[in-house]
């Protein structure tokens, strides 16, 4: 029986790039992965790296509670948490501070790009970041960790800090692996596919979010950024916005990005968008309504308090032992 980890930032409305990134490849890894235990969490303390609104974090962190049941999570084969609920987390994350170097964070390519963003007061656990990331991973004794692209350089960082911690404390934590998806592990923002879709971007029209009504999703894409070539094929030097819609439509319907260029092939952009956006609504608008159902009910409130009693247990008793290796406390 293996362990799968992840956490999401409940930063701003989840974006379709979280959700072909990270959310869907985690539902079906469960799908898959009948054996394996799987733990997924809302990273609220790392939320809190930027200034966040306290009634709009506290009410995102229920959102993406909901969002990830709605998507098809199997909550009875979940234990879903928030952060901030299990103590260990930030106990872990100070230790592991002390097990990573200076050096090390500074090369994080997430922090070099929030500070070249030119923000003036940078919080100082922007930089600590990683050592928390691996903690909320190395606490549970991970196997893997699904994650989208841009984590990956995080998830090094953690095998890194497990290995050397290992080595100066004996084994101790389990090394974790990333798992990256094929396709869409880099969904790009609609009108500069050169960046990410994020939900901290200051442009709304260069991303999707999974709350978006029907006519804004299919105006959205209409408006994506594309190029004057005007022939459907798969080249995201020379045609990067198209390149960007073409993997967004293989990852949403789960086919590769070459059966929808054939498909397309002899049709033009404006086709192409407009059944673009139709497979979106498709996806999207179902899980919508599930989630409107859910938002409302007793049972996610049950479902997290279950999560953080089961995740509790079994951080309280890794701190213990992580203490004593440390020679912190009393015996
Ligand atoms: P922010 O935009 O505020 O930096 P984020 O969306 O990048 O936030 P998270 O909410 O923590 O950060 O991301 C959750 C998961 O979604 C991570 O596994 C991340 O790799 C994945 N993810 C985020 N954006 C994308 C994207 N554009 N394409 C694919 N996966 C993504
Ligand atoms: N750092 C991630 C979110 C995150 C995470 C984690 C993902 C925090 N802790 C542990 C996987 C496992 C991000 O910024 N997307």
């Amino acid at each position: 029986m293996k362990k799968i980890v992840s956490g999401i930032k409940p930063t701003g409305s989840l974006t379709l790039g979280n959700y072909l990134g990270a959310i869907k490849q985690f539902v079906k890894l469960q799908e898959e992965r009948k054996e394996d235990e799987f733990y997924l969490f809302i990273a609220d303390l790392h939320a809190i790296t930027t200034r966040q609104t306290p009634h709009e974090l506290r009410n995102r962190t229920l959102d993406i509670a909901a969002m990830y049941i709605a998507s098809g999570l199997d909550k009875d084969r979940t234990t879903m948490f928030i952060q901030s609920e299990v103590l260990q987390h930030a106990e872990l994350g100070y230790i592991l501070q002390s097990n990573v170097y200076m050096g090390e964070l500074e090369r994080m390519t997430q922090y070099k790009d929030k500070v070249a963003k030119g923000e003036e007061s940078i919080a100082s656990s922007l930089f600590t970041y990683p050592a928390l990331m691996a903690a909320d991973i190395l606490l549970y004794d991970a196997d893997y960790v699904p994650v989208g692209d841009d984590q990956k350089q995080h998830l090094e960082l953690t095998r890194d800090i497990a290995n050397r911690f290992n080595h100066y404390y004996n084994d101790f934590f389990t090394v974790p692996e990333p798992i990256i998806p094929e396709v869409g592990a880099r969904i790009m923002d609609l009108q500069d596919p050169y960046k990410k879709m994020s939900k901290s971007s200051d442009n709304p029209k260069g991303y999707i979010t999974m709350f978006d009504e029907e006519n804004m999703i299919k105006k959205k894409i209409r408006s994506a950024k594309t190029d004057s070539l005007g022939v459907i094929k798969y080249d995201p030097i020379n045609q990067t916005g198209l390149a960007n819609l073409l993997n967004i439509y293989a990852s949403a319907t789960d086919t590769n990005v070459e059966e929808i260029v054939l498909k397309y092939k002899v049709s033009n952009y404006k086709t192409f968008k407009e059944d673009l956006g139709q497979v979106l609504v498709d996806l999207l608008i179902p899980i919508q309504e599930r989630y409107q159902d859910l938002i409302k009910s007793d049972s996610l409130q049950e479902i997290l308090n279950q999560g953080r009693d089961r995740a509790s247990d079994y951080a309280f008793k890794k701190m213990r032992k992580c203490k004593r290796k440390v020679g912190l406390g009393r015996k």
